[in-house]
């Protein structure tokens, strides 16, 4: 009803209005025209787009302002490497910087060793591409698996994952909460398997069933270079079989699959996890082009050539196909599954805090004196530590 009046009010003004002639550049500056006019020259501009279509509502621009705002916001991804100690993980995060994702941006820098990682820590860059702009972060962790006794050794790594939920949690249940939430959560999870060629060890089955619990995880075979063709297409569908058999569900889930389209675009992919990624960060000539590779005494491997390696795959995946729909289960699956525990747990230390302290008493309005301790509106998390273990 609302629409139509706006349409047809339009259609009276543009024909009572005698036509406006102004450049972009003056529609673009606000100082010469007013908001009136502005809109005004819309309209027109919409009415020469179809003209003698009466029928036309214009519900299709609605695309176009989702894109605007977008562009305006420009899009947050994160991304997390984990594995064992020496399997190329901070390797591959260069690799992903200056690989065609952000080679612009990416200063050439003299060689230097990539020291062994000891901490978490967050790589940003600023990504643009047509006008749409990126933060990507990769979240670079220690390398597992050098104690003797690695027993609970995915706990860093899940309580950082977990961390991330409680910030954007209390950022949400803020009572003065910011217009938009800066999303520090982790978006995707890849992890790497050893180059073994046989099975994955129990350590690899245990991290991974856990982790798969609480983030995407986007499984790789590491330094796929060290096997032969051969040995790479009978690891990954040993791999394939063995994350099946545990119960061990990667991205992309099957359950999330959204219609048969999805399903069988996702079916590809599933068949090829996991990615046989080789990393590197030095560049090298080859045939006249500047290439991301490893040089060997047999030949240059080049990392974004998908006749060598599927690192290609893996950066398409996460960058170029999937980014949206990785973005989107995190927050309507794992996110979700992390507050409503969050606020289940709330909930049940507040009742036990109520039946505990007869001094809290409800008002007569039904409004509660105090609140409860674990999820304060002014943001303070005081049950965090308590809360931040793994799932
Ligand atoms: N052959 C081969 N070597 C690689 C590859 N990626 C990295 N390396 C080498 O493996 C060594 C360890 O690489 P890092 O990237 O430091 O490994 P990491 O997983 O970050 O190690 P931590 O920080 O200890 O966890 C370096 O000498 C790299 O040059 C690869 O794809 N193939
Ligand atoms: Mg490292």
């Amino acid at each position: 009803m609302c629409l139509w009046l706006v349409v047809s009010m339009s259609a009276n003004l543009t024909q009572t209005l005698p036509p406006v002639s102004v450049t972009a550049q003056e529609m673009l500056s606000p100082p010469t025209l007013t908001g009136v006019s502005r809109l005004l020259l819309l309209l027109q501009a919409r009415e020469k787009t179809h003209v003698g279509d009466s029928s036309y509502v214009g519900i299709d621009a609605i695309l176009e302002q989702m894109r605007r705002k977008a562009m305006k916001q420009g899009f947050e991804f994160n991304i997390m490497v984990v594995g064992q100690s020496g399997l190329g993980k901070s390797t591959l995060v260069n690799t992903l910087f200056k690989s065609k994702v952000s080679r612009k941006s990416v200063q050439p820098n003299p060689e230097e060793r990539i020291p062994k990682t000891i901490e978490i820590k967050s790589i940003s860059h600023d990504i643009e591409e047509k006008g749409v702009r990126m933060k990507l972060t990769v979240i670079d962790t220690p390398g597992f698996g050098d104690q003797i006794n690695n027993e609970n050794c995915w706990q860093p790594i899940m309580k950082f994952i977990n961390d991330q939920y409680e910030v954007y949690l209390q950022e949400e249940i803020n009572i003065n909460r910011k217009k938009r939430i800066p999303d520090s959560r982790v978006h995707c999870c890849i992890y790497f398997i050893p180059p073994t060629g046989h099975c994955l060890r129990p350590l690899d089955v245990e991290f991974m069933r856990r982790l798969s619990k609480v983030v995407n995880i986007v499984p790789v075979i590491a330094k796929a270079d060290t096997l032969t063709l051969e040995e790479r297409d009978y690891f990954k569908q040993t791999i394939r079989e063995e994350l099946r058999a545990n119960g061990i569900d990667v991205y992309p889930q099957k359950e999330f699959d959204e219609d048969a389209e999805d399903r069988m675009i996702n079916d590809k992919i599933r068949e090829m996890i996991p990615f046989a990624v080789v990393g590197s960060d030095q560049e090298y000539q080859v045939n006249g082009k500047r290439i991301l590779g490893r040089k060997t005494k047999w030949g240059t491997i080049e990392v974004e050539n998908i006749a060598h390696c599927e690192f290609a795959y893996l950066r398409d995946l996460l960058i170029r196909t999937h980014m949206q729909n990785i973005k989107d289960i995190t927050g309507s699956i794992h996110y979700e599954t992390y507050r409503v525990r969050r606020l289940n747990e709330s909930n049940i230390h507040f009742s036990a805090h109520l039946s505990d302290d007869p001094a809290v008493e409800p008002k007569a309005n039904g409004q509660l004196e105090e609140q409860p301790s674990a999820l304060q509106p002014n943001g303070v998390a005081a049950q965090h530590e308590a809360l931040s273990h793994e799932m």
